[in-house]
């Protein structure tokens, strides 16, 4: 008996840690993909996730450039116009306000918007920091009547697959309260659709890194909306799950370029509703220290 235990005790042990191992595998679901529940992620386009070279075939934009580097570039002074402390609280309060009006609007008036006005706030998006200065964006601005139903069906045909399919219970009932669905008027209605591609590497003269290029377009659609805001423009920043490769073929954009948003832009329709949002108050989203 007294030679038994210490043998039955390694067995026990062998066994115990068998059982232990082999729930932690089936506890790792994995999805059709190959990926376990915890990496699945579906409010991330699946479009965005593609890092991958372009597939052979497409890919004739030449070779990459060994560095960055072009033309070195002087640098020259710079003082930006500085306001007395009075001028700075009044101007930073004005702006909070009007920032703070800004809406998410689904319902938008087919009334003609000056085109100079939308070059000038995507101008305004274009001043946008950006990795190594590459400016690795691309504004699609669409007013054509029939690429803008075109653009609909794309992406009303992907969001009812999204809404039934792909977002899952929770996250559709995480919406409810935005009153959202598949069904996306505003695409055929606004005047403008403006399309925001991440270029994620440039290609002339060569093909060249485009360091942070999400975060960057990401920083220049925030500059939009901003300028949007300003001229007493609405829209709603849309991101089609999954429509961003026939986008991008139906504007004839190159494989290098990703969807990264879709703003449908126009004055609000008369009849616009929001819902009824608050907003976190300063102590909650600022830690001072
Ligand atoms: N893209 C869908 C779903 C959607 C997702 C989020 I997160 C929203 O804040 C709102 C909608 C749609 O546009 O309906």
């Amino acid at each position: 008996m007294a030679v038994l235990t210490p043998c039955l005790a390694l067995v026990l042990c062998v066994v115990v840690s068998f059982l232990v191992l082999r729930s932690r595998r089936q506890s790792k679901v994995v999805d059709p993909r190959g990926k376990t529940q915890a990496d699945f992620k579906p409010w991330v386009d699946q479009d965005l996730q593609d890092d991958s070279q372009v597939p052979t075939g497409e890919d004739e934009e030449g070779k990459w450039a060994d560095s960055n580097v072009e033309d070195d570039v002087p640098h020259v002074p710079y003082s930006p116009q500085r306001h007395p402390e009075d001028k700075m609280l009044q101007r930073s309060h004005h702006f909070y306000a009007l920032m703070n009006q800004r809406r998410s609007v689904r319902f938008i008036s087919p009334e003609p918007v000056p085109r100079e006005v939308i070059n000038n706030v995507v101008r305004t998006a274009g001043t946008a920091p950006s990795g190594a200065h590459t400016e690795p964006w691309t504004f699609v601005v669409v007013s054509d009547v029939d690429t803008k139903h075109r653009i609909r069906l794309i992406v009303e045909e992907e969001e009812e697959m999204n809404y039934r399919q792909r977002m899952g219970d929770k996250w559709v009932k995480d919406l409810a309260k935005l009153r959202t669905n598949w069904i996306k008027e505003y695409l055929d209605v606004a005047p403008y659709l403006i399309l925001i591609f991440k270029q994620t590497y440039g290609v002339l003269p060569v093909k060249k890194t485009h360091y942070y290029n999400e975060i960057s377009v990401s920083i220049a659609c925030g500059i939009l909306l901003a300028a949007l805001q300003n001229v007493g423009l609405v829209t709603v920043t849309s991101t089609p799950l999954n429509c961003g490769p026939q986008l991008r073929l139906l504007l004839k954009r190159p494989p290098n370029e990703k969807l990264l948003m879709l703003l449908p832009v126009g004055y609000a329709a008369k009849d616009a509703t929001v819902p009824d949002l608050t907003r976190k108050p300063l102590e909650d989203i600022m830690v001072h220290i």
